[in-house]
């Protein structure tokens, strides 16, 4: 078998720019551009304040203008010169208990623009603030005593940093609330929680401020709370033909089958896939599909209204980060052995690079399924079958945010979908209680008994996607071809139906989304298809060019719109929102999600209500499960999936798998 994929990551501080032009504008930034970002921050002013931390290192996306510029200058063997994409990077920093947002130009080597956050909410806690709240009970003389009176090891305490949402407070500060867990052997940390504590921790000073000991129950057992199989099971080498040849990757671009486009990261998102185009074989050349996609924010809000826990209603990617929390994918257990792998780099509190190996696998998926098939029996000399197996390519990141994993894919087709998953696995978020039964159960308990003395308290996860869909050039609709049933009427016309002993049929009737408040859907109620078409662009045949969006399953909160977590997470709302693009608005939630308020996020940004037709458009879709636990997800949790596609509609001519 020739491989054929060309791999330049292990050069990518030094291969970006091949004779004074850029690989492509949207890379993220290089360990080089990440130490020089450090460096320019660290000569200026800021350098020598004290206390300086980087929240926030990533590229200053380019105007969207000049990347689909230097894109259309770009095609593959031509060699015109390349119109200069600046590179930039945005950084977040916190000094003297202030945020400031800079702008920092890598070529200039400078500081362009330096401005003071003053709206609410805080920027992505950093790993080490993280890392130093997670041991600041073991110095702390009460939580001592509360482990020492309930007979407890502190060697075997391991404690866990939470964030603590909004809750109406005045005054916020950064905070974080502790929460500990007991291993006793067990290498399940989540699974034998220490109840009834509660830690207040300031992060800005980094100390305990309020403590609370309000209860005791036992401790669940250890027993039957190992995370290892009980059985050796083999690893998975790619048990079909599939050898990884069929795509290249130059930088951060992959070209596979029809398809090309470009794999990113960064430590807010994780993945982020951009720029993606599907070849044409009718019209010979390469359409736009997707600019920009990636997940903009999650919201796991539990559902038990106690002091402990009524305040974990987690925003994982503002709060923490699914970059920052990308793991390295094992070969033969996250991704075949014969993925490639894309490594992840981001800056730490310190500025720092930090490296993640291995934080984006890339293969081919055969996973049995038939792309398309017919067995023609009406043929006289005999049947004729005809048919071709699915094999797909995936882009995939894992982040774990604590207890959970979020299994992220992008899965291209070579007919023109694109699915997007997330599959769902980890620990559950336990919570000690005196039972062993649930027979024993007399007061309200706010989840699923999973093992003796331990409850799986109830949950969400929202994930919802950023998708900035350029369906064959920008300027795009939101139509909604609803299904609709028609009573059967007589006329005349050689089509109309003379009587006829059907009653009734139904029919497409398509409504465009003039404006955001007509694009806030909740999805189940009745039978449509989402379309993002373009309206400036017909087929041969005259249909109107598009993609589909098929979602996955109906899905919104069940907290009341004026509970405070809900007021921060407004996006969950609804399942579908379309806005208006402006490159600022992508963070679902805002971009300062630690200690929302909820006055920044899509719901604010769709209110203004601008004219979304016609008009270069950002489609947001959340998907997600509601999760009440059962015995089977203890002590792992098998994986569960969520996610949805985006299938072309008369994008093209006949389908792309003929062509
Ligand atoms: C810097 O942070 C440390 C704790 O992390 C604190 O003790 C010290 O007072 C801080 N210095 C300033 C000037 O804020
Ligand atoms: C605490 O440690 C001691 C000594 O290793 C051990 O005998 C005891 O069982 C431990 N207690 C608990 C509750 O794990
Ligand atoms: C738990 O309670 C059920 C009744 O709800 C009972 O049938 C069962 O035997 C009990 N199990 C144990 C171990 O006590
Ligand atoms: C773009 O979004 C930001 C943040 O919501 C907003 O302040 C700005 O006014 C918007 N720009 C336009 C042109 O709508
Ligand atoms: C070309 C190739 O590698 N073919 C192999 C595909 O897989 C089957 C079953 O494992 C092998 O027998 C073939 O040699
Ligand atoms: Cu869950």
């Amino acid at each position: 078998m020739v491989v054929q994929y060309v791999v330049f990551f292990s050069l990518v501080g030094f291969s970006l720019f091949i004779n004074g032009s850029l690989c492509h504008p949207l890379d993220p930034l290089t360990p080089s551009e990440i130490s020089q970002t450090r460096h320019i921050v660290l000569k200026s002013y800021l350098g020598s304040l004290p206390n300086l931390t980087f929240h926030f290192v990533d590229l200053e996306e380019p105007d969207k203008n000049d990347v689909l510029n230097w894109l259309s200058s770009n095609t593959r063997g031509n060699s015109k010169p390349n119109p200069t994409v600046p590179r930039q990077a945005k950084v977040v920093v916190r000094v003297k208990e202030q945020t400031r947002e800079l702008v920092v130009d890598l070529t200039r080597g400078s500081i362009i623009s330096n401005k003071l956050y003053n709206g609410h909410g805080f920027p992505p806690l950093t790993f080490k603030e993280l890392f130093l709240a997670s041991k600041l009970p073991f110095q702390h003389a009460q939580f001592k005593n509360s482990v020492l009176n309930r007979g407890l090891n502190l060697s075997e305490v391991s404690c866990v940093p939470f964030t603590v949402g909004w809750y109406g407070e005045k005054i916020t500060r950064r905070a974080l609330k502790v929460a500990c867990f007991y291993r006793g052997g067990s290498t399940n940390v989540w699974a034998r929680p220490i109840e009834g504590i509660t830690m207040l921790v300031d992060v800005d000073s980094m100390k305990i401020t309020m403590y609370r000991d309000r209860y005791r129950v036992p401790l669940p057992k250890a027993e039957g709370t190992s995370l290892q199989s009980q059985k050796k099971r083999p690893r998975i080498s790619p048990s079909s033909n599939i050898t990884n040849s069929g795509f290249t990757i130059e930088g951060h671009e992959v070209k596979w089958g029809n398809w090309v486009f470009h794999v990113g990261f960064n430590a807010r998102a994780g993945v982020i896939i951009s720029t993606a185009s599907i070849f044409d074989a009718t019209k010979n050349k390469y359409r736009r599909v997707m600019y920009r996609g990636h997940v903009s924010e999650t919201f796991v809000p539990y559902m038990d209204p106690t002091e402990e826990w009524y305040f974990r209603t987690f925003m994982d990617v503002g709060e923490f980060g699914f970059g920052r929390s990308a793991n390295s994918l094992q070969p033969g257990i996250d991704c075949p052995e014969s993925a490639v792998f894309m490594d992840g780099f981001m800056a730490d509190g310190d500025g720092e690079v930090q490296q993640v190996p291995r934080a984006i696998c890339i293969f081919e998926r055969y996973s049995g399924n038939v792309a398309w098939r017919h067995m023609e029996i009406n043929n006289p000399s005999g049947p004729i079958r005809n048919g071709e197996a699915e094999v797909n390519l995936v882009v995939r990141m894992i982040a774990t945010v604590g207890n959970y994993d979020y299994i992220l894919d992008w899965e291209f087709l070579r007919s023109g979908s694109i699915k997007v998953g997330v599959d769902l696995t980890g620990v559950l978020e336990m919570k000690a209680v005196p039972y062993k039964n649930t027979s024993q159960i007399s007061e309200r308990v706010y989840g699923t008994l999973v093992a003796e003395n331990t409850i799986a308290n109830n949950h969400d996860h929202f994930l919802t996607y950023y998708l900035d869909l350029d369906v064959d050039y920008n300027g795009n609709s939101f139509v909604k071809a609803k299904m609709k049933t028609v009573m059967t009427q007589t006329g005349s016309g050689p089509h109309s139906p003379s009587p006829t002993p059907r009653k009734s049929y139904w029919t497409v009737v398509r409504e465009t989304a003039k404006r955001e408040a007509e694009a806030r859907l909740g999805l189940g109620s009745e039978p449509a298809d989402l379309l993002i078409v373009n309206p400036n662009k017909k087929t041969r045949l005259g249909n109107q060019v598009g993609y589909r969006l098929i979602p996955g399953q109906p899905l919104s909160s069940l907290l009341l719109d004026e509970d405070y977590p809900q007021r921060r997470a407004s996006y969950t709302k609804y399942q579908v929102w379309v806005t208006a693009y402006n490159k600022s608005e992508r963070w679902a939630g805002g971009f300062y999600a630690d200690r929302s308020q909820g006055d920044d996020g899509l719901a604010i940004w769709s209110r203004r209500n601008r004219e979304i037709e016609n008009k270069d458009i950002v489609v947001w879709h959340t998907v997600g499960i509601h999760h009440s636990p059962c015995e089977e997800d203890f002590p792992a949790m098998p994986s569960v999936h969520a996610g949805f596609e985006l299938r072309p509609a008369n994008f093209f001519e006949s389908t792309p798998l003929l062509q």
